[in-house]
């Protein structure tokens, strides 16, 4: 049983829907990483307290419920501080998660592959690293103000930071091996000339089931965050002639944990590498604009701003709103609205990507008709001798 805190700092302006949509966003996240919700408590500041991240009233209306509860947890849903969280802990008597450790600790839980597995141990030993070397300089400058000489404890977090460095190190080399396998991998599929798609998008969009929808699959899909930690890839037909490889991802969160973004580079490079992102939105909830904000922030931060992009907007069963398509000036579809659950409006979604498919081979055929040409050609000088050669057909 876990009691949790909600955080709404007045200077971020979320519009009050938007504030329960938190609530019920830290009531998923607690529920996904297996604790029972005994009850939220709103905190309100304009900024966090240094100490303590809350304030003092709102501590002891904690200390409160906790008390009426009997819960053993408290949930704060901020990224606090190792003083912070020391203090709170101190102060409450209980065990404090803050919204980072939680995304760790369900990442930690859902875990499935080697690949997911080792990701996610490299994403908590780097948590925990900057931790201890705060914790450090902390009691380095409590040392200094008593003059006592190194103590014990001092040398136990250096050795703990070299062990850690070394695990970290060992997990990257692994990871790096993996990695080079996934890419032989997709450079196989590229080879088949195969129009990549990814689905991505904010965890709970409904990503899986639209993937199971389009390939005829059976990926895990359920009512919680984070169901999908692996990349799952299948080839499949939008069209009679029109064959592409959908891939389905890990799910985008607001304040992903940097330290997940790192470690997962390699999962996530998928869907940089895509030839097509297709984002996947839950038309019902209302934060959805700060949802496709969030995610278009982690795609930047992947290093996938430029890939093409879809808009599918999801659950239109729960929206209330009819199958369509918007489209750009161009002609092309730029979003599409559909219930992945339902199939309602999936035949559009297949029309609209196997109008990008096309519109890519398209586009190769006549980079490779260039390309052809440009051999004719006579050799261009040596500074002149730039792409279209690169983007014909692999040797
Ligand atoms: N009503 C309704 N529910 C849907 C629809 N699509 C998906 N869902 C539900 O939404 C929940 C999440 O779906 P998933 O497909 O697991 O979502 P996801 O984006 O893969 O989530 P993560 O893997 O956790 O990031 C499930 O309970 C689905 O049944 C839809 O069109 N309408
Ligand atoms: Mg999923």
């Amino acid at each position: 049983m876990a009691l949790l805190v909600e955080v709404a700092l007045r200077g971020a302006s979320r519009r009050s829907s938007e504030a329960a949509d938190g609530v019920e966003e830290l009531r998923q996240l607690a529920e996904s990483a297996g604790f029972s919700s005994a009850g939220q408590i709103v905190a309100r500041r304009d900024r966090p307290d240094p100490a303590m991240y809350l304030g003092r009233g709102k501590v002891e209306q904690i200390r409160e419920q906790l008390h009426e509860s009997g819960s053993t947890v408290v949930i704060v849903d901020a990224a606090l501080s190792p003083v912070q969280q020391r203090n709170l802990e101190r102060e409450l008597g209980v065990a404090v998660l803050d919204r980072t450790s939680l995304i760790l600790d369900i990442f930690a839980q859902r875990a499935q592959s080697r690949e997911g597995k080792l990701q996610v141990e490299l994403a908590r030993l780097q948590h925990l690293s900057t931790r201890l070397v705060r914790g450090w300089t902390h009691l380095e400058r409590q040392r200094g103000g008593i003059g006592l000489r190194a103590g014990p404890g001092e040398k136990q977090i250096e050795l703990d930071r070299r062990m850690i460095g070394q695990r970290v190190k060992q997990l990257r080399e692994r990871l790096r091996t993996l990695d080079s396998q996934r890419r032989t991998q997709r450079k196989a599929r590229r080879r088949r000339d195969a129009f990549c798609v990814s689905l991505v998008g904010y965890t709970n969009a409904g990503k899986s089931t639209l993937f199971n929808a389009l390939t005829r699959s059976s990926a895990f899909c359920a009512d919680q965050l984070f169901a999908t930690l692996d990349t799952t890839s299948r080839r499949c037909f939008v069209a009679p002639d029109v064959p592409l490889v959908l891939s389905d991802t890990v799910g985008f969160i607001r304040d992903l944990p940097h330290a997940l973004i790192d470690a997962f580079k390699a999962t996530l490079d998928e869907a940089a590498q895509a030839d097509l992102l297709v984002h996947v939105v839950d038309a019902s909830v209302a934060s959805r604009e700060a949802q496709m904000d969030a995610v278009d922030g982690v795609l930047q931060e992947i290093g996938a701003a430029d890939v093409p992009r879809c808009i599918v907007f999801n659950k239109i069963d729960l929206a209330q709103r009819s199958a369509a398509v918007e489209r750009a000036a161009c002609g092309r579809i730029d979003a599409v609205w559909v219930s992945a659950r339902s199939g309602n409006g999936l035949e559009l979604l297949r029309g609209a990507l196997a109008q990008r498919a096309k519109e890519r081979t398209a586009e190769q055929t006549a980079a490779e008709h260039t390309a052809e040409q440009t051999a004719q050609e006579p050799q261009p000088a040596p500074e002149r001798s730039e792409p279209p050669t690169l983007i014909g057909p692999t040797p």
